[in-house]
């Protein structure tokens, strides 16, 4: 009787287990907005990735920039009884009630790219994005050591630095990287420090505006790539040499900078990859087959391009972008 009851439960816990798998499971991932081009490919990436995996079903809201409607995504989600929440946070606080809503409901979240400043706050499975600080930093070093080859080391130089959306991880890590990594080039002096948002048309419109305000500024500190092309249009229609007359180092890596640094109107480019839908199928595989999640946030091995390659930011080399830039693929 005993081995009977057993067997019985044996069989129950198997299909049970059939069911589970049978099941679609629901990923819905809450993405910002789509200012740049690097945020084109996040949400490509994802969704090609999540997206045709089998058995998975994939929800995606895309909040036009505004930390409410990410809110209310969320809220959705919880109502619709998703099984994973991937999330990325326009700005890093202001999370922490609707992330406990998420865990009360016990819906495991992974968090990309910027994360919220309550991370100690609630649970989280997984969590993983560009190590923004760094990436200011090799911004502001790049700069400091092509000063030193062209034997302008000592000169006095005026930087600006263009900031991402005020308020986002991006932002707040890119800017001490780059305050902090000017203190180790006492020959950069900081003229001009102002919000961008991260796209084009703002980066155009800022650098407009600091051309006419400032005397003169010869390094250009974009905190994305987006914004420095931006300025780059700009600075040609004030009559300058972008890349020559205005040094100009931009964030992301995206394919229209590496065309830009082999036009010779853009001189650097610091690398944060956009393509998380490997490393979220990974996750989400991990989480349903039962690995235990990690509080731990991974940052990926990123490089810096430029024009001929070989500056040493510390840490990591420049490669020459026009040797890989067939390879990009946004
Ligand atoms: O650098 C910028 C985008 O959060 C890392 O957001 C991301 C940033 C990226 O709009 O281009």
């Amino acid at each position: 009787m005993k081995k009977l009851v057993a067997l019985v439960l044996a069989l129950l816990m198997a299909l049970s287990c059939c069911v589970a798998l049978a099941d679609d499971v629901t990923v819905a991932f809450s993405q910002i907005g789509q200012e740049s081009d690097w945020r084109t490919a996040n949400t490509d990436s994802i969704g090609k990735w999540v997206g045709e995996h089998e058995g998975w079903i994939y929800t995606y809201d895309d909040a036009q920039q505004k930390q409410e409607n990410q809110i209310k995504a969320l809220r959705n989600f919880i109502t619709q009884g998703v099984d994973v929440i991937v999330l990325t946070c326009i700005v890093d606080s202001g999370w922490e009630e609707v992330l406990k809503e998420i865990n009360d409901e016990e819906i495991p979240l992974i968090l990309v790219d910027r994360m919220p400043d309550c991370m100690d706050k609630i649970e989280y499975y997984a969590a993983f994005g560009g190590d923004f600080v760094e990436e200011g930093r090799r911004q502001v070093a790049w700069a400091g050591e092509y000063l030193k080859t062209l034997g302008r080391g000592e000169e006095e130089v005026s930087v600006a630095i263009m900031e991402g959306t005020t308020g986002s991880g991006a932002q707040v890590g890119r800017t001490e990287g780059n305050l902090a990594a000017m203190e180790a080039y006492p020959n950069m002096k900081l003229v001009a420090q102002q919000s961008g948002n991260f796209t084009r048309a703002e980066g155009q419109a800022l650098m407009e505006s600091w051309l006419k305000s400032i005397d003169k500024i010869d390094v250009l500190i974009a905190q994305n790539d987006d914004m420095a092309l931006g300025a780059i249009e700009a600075i040609k229609a004030a009559g300058l040499v972008p890349g020559k007359d205005i040094i100009i180092v931009g964030c992301d890596s995206v394919k229209a900078a590496f065309q830009a640094i082999v036009d010779g109107e853009m001189n650097a480019t610091i690398e944060c990859t956009p393509l998380y839908g490997p490393a979220v199928v990974q996750c989400i595989e991990n989480l349903l087959s039962g690995v235990p999640g990690s509080k731990e946030l991974q940052h990926p091995d990123e490089g810096v391009y430029d024009m001929d390659g070989g500056i040493d930011v510390g840490g990591v080399v420049s490669i020459k972008a026009g040797d890989v830039i067939d390879e990009r693929v946004y």
